[in-house]
């Protein structure tokens, strides 16, 4: 067999076996990121969306855009013994983005910005439980 038909061969297998990956990949795009504005503006300083609502597996994309932010799950203001994301660093320039990545179980948390919580800068994390499928398997 020449070497380009071996190749060939492999290139088939390959993309073979990765099609026959894509329905269990498929259970997974579900997964969203969730952009929540930092800003300051006439009407303060806040989270936009002030309430977030997520599932496990979902990614919370903060943008600064305006003033200088961080992200703090208070430990004194959340769930006991969850292991709860580490406080941001400072946001201090426009368009700064910080990624955290939700991994807890399903409740209500709370968030504020540690510079302006005093000034309302705060918000509510929703993590629901396991996502609605919408192919309504009853058993399997
Ligand atoms: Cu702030």
């Amino acid at each position: 067999m020449p070497r380009s038909a071996i190749s060939l061969a492999l290139t088939v297998a390959v993309a073979a076996a990765m099609s026959a990956w894509t329905p269990s990949a498929a259970q997974h795009t579900d997964a969203r990121i969730i952009t929540i504005l930092m800003t300051r503006d006439s009407a303060g300083m806040r989270f936009s969306p002030s309430t977030i609502v997520a599932h496990s597996g979902d990614t919370l994309h903060f943008v600064n855009v305006a003033g200088r932010h961080d992200v703090d799950f208070v430990a004194d203001s959340n769930p006991r013994n969850v292991a709860l994301p580490k406080t941001t660093p400072l946001l201090e320039k426009a368009g700064a983005t910080f990624d955290i990545p939700v991994d807890l179980p399903p409740g209500r948390y709370y968030i504020q910005c540690d510079p302006h919580a005093e000034m309302g800068m705060v918000g509510h994390l929703i993590v629901e439980g396991e996502r609605r499928s919408a192919r309504g398997t009853s058993s399997s």
